[in-house]
């Protein structure tokens, strides 16, 4: 079932996502709906926020080099926690929540995070351990801003006062074209 999905200026992107407890069928025919409304809506990643459920789960699923976005790579990540960060990049960032509008965003180049997976799976934390992943490039990025919609921010709170400006405008622009 494709779900509607959350856009800017809507309160409800502010909200913190909430720990997920019960790793049961109702979680996951709700990751299965989220994947199928990232797929309808032309995206790489959605937290749950965006559709309007505000619990700590996410969905990544990057295309290869071919532009392809097979779900055998989709990443479902629940309560996550970044344990260690290096380095820094910059990538022209956009989001689901706001269509249409894209812009250089700071992130850290490379992390480790800790996870559970649909079924509750998490693991102690060793070297090479499924539940851990070292991430970097595209991932980094995608997990970063994934994990910031779980505590209420977007990629535009990170923009200078001047681009905030500029994009504040720019999105009235485009959400009139809309109508
Ligand atoms: C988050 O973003 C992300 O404006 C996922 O009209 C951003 O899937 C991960 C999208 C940067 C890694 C790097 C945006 C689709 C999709 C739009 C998305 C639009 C249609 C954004
Ligand atoms: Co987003």
């Amino acid at each position: 079932m494709i779900l509607p999905v959350v856009t800017y200026p809507d309160k409800r992107l502010k909200e913190r996502s909430e720990p997920v407890t019960r790793f049961d069928a109702g979680l996951h025919t709700f990751l299965d709906n989220m994947y199928e409304t990232m797929i309808a809506s032309n995206g790489i990643g959605l937290a749950a926020i965006q559709v309007a459920r505000p619990i700590r789960a996410l969905i990544i699923n990057l295309a290869d080099e071919e532009g392809h976005q097979p779900k055998e790579e989709l990443l479902e990540i629940i309560n996550p926690v970044i344990l260690e960060t290096d380095g820094s990049t910059f990538y022209q960032e956009g989001c689901l929540s706001v269509p249409g509008f894209y812009e250089d965003v700071e992130r850290f180049e490379t992390l480790t995070l800790r996870y559970q997976d649909r079924h509750g799976n998490e693991r102690t934390i060793r070297a090479g351990n499924e539940r851990t992943i070292r991430a970097d490039g595209l991932l980094s990025i995608a997990i970063q801003h994934e994990i910031d919609h779980l505590e209420g921010r977007l990629f535009i709170e990170k923009l200078s006062y001047s681009r905030r400006k500029k994009f504040e405008k720019e999105y009235k622009k485009i959400q009139k074209q809309k109508k």
